[in-house]
């Protein structure tokens, strides 16, 4: 598995991860003085602010940690050509702390980025919106790491020692997803087209990644809490820097929302 975690690899067996001219790819650099676009305004996060019923499941696949969200979330609004449902968020982390995000801002680099997954509702599945060039709506949140505990990733937290190995899931009773997004802010933020970033690398993504970082405390980090292999007790390889390389904007427009 070694080569497939080598994001410059990754070409050799999905050839549209190859990093060609004129294609475009994520993450990227964001820049602060990036122009405003007025007609992007925020986002509606449907059902954010709501404890939905039934169950959500936190699973180590071995590349991140995915948090697969039930029904009843969806995204519209912000520019975007319609509606998105929501289906799961996952992170990227570093090793250390200067490292980890996949967007930077201004070159910067944050410990962690979380991003929240949704596909366009007239997709009735993933494979169907990876056939569409806005098929995924992805917002992007970048997270510090503080001297700070936030309770709102407590749950997540909590559930990280039982899925340590790749394959393991633990279910998590939902709460208010908003209470993962920075809690003030949430006007500001940058837009452009991109891809996804680990293979297949389609380039169906409409990417929203929110200026305004959220935190965590050094104890909820997930750095060496959680294993990308199986094996229990000889080979415990920790997941760390599942983070891909930033790609060229190659003249894409990059908007930031108005103020
Ligand atoms: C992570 O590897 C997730 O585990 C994947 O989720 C995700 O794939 C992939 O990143 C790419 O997403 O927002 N970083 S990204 O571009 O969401 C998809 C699963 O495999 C398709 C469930
Ligand atoms: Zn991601």
């Amino acid at each position: 598995d070694e080569e497939h975690c080598d994001p410059y690899a990754w070409g050799d067996n999905y050839p549209s991860c190859h990093p060609l001219l004129e294609s475009h790819h994520s993450p990227i650099n964001l820049d602060h003085q990036l122009m405003k676009n007025q007609s992007l305004d925020s986002l509606h996060l449907e059902g954010f602010n709501l404890t939905h019923k039934g169950q959500w499941w936190l699973t180590n696949q071995g590349h991140s940690v995915v948090l697969e969200l039930g029904n009843g979330m969806q995204v519209s609004g912000g520019g975007l050509p319609g509606t998105y449902r929501t289906i799961q968020l996952h992170f990227h982390w570093g090793s250390v702390s200067s490292n980890g995000s996949e967007h930077t801002l201004d070159h910067l680099r944050f410990p962690m980025e979380m991003h929240i997954v949704n596909i366009k509702s007239t997709h009735p599945n993933l494979t169907s919106a990876l056939e569409d060039p806005t098929g995924l709506a992805v917002l992007g949140v970048f997270i510090d790491v503080t001297y700070l505990h936030n309770e709102n990733f407590q749950s997540i937290s909590n559930a990280l020692p039982s899925v340590a190995y790749k394959g393991q899931t633990k279910s998590i009773r939902p709460f208010p997803l908003m209470n993962l997004l920075p809690q003030n802010n949430l006007t500001q933020y940058y837009r452009y087209h991109g891809s996804l970033t680990t293979p297949p690398c389609s380039q169906v993504v409409l990417w929203t990644v929110y200026e305004v970082p959220t935190y965590i405390s050094w104890a909820q980090l997930f750095v060496k809490r959680i294993y990308s292999t199986e094996e229990l007790a000889d080979k415990q390889v920790h997941l760390q820097n599942n983070y891909r390389h930033i790609h060229p904007t190659y003249g894409r427009p990059v908007y930031a929302s108005k103020d």
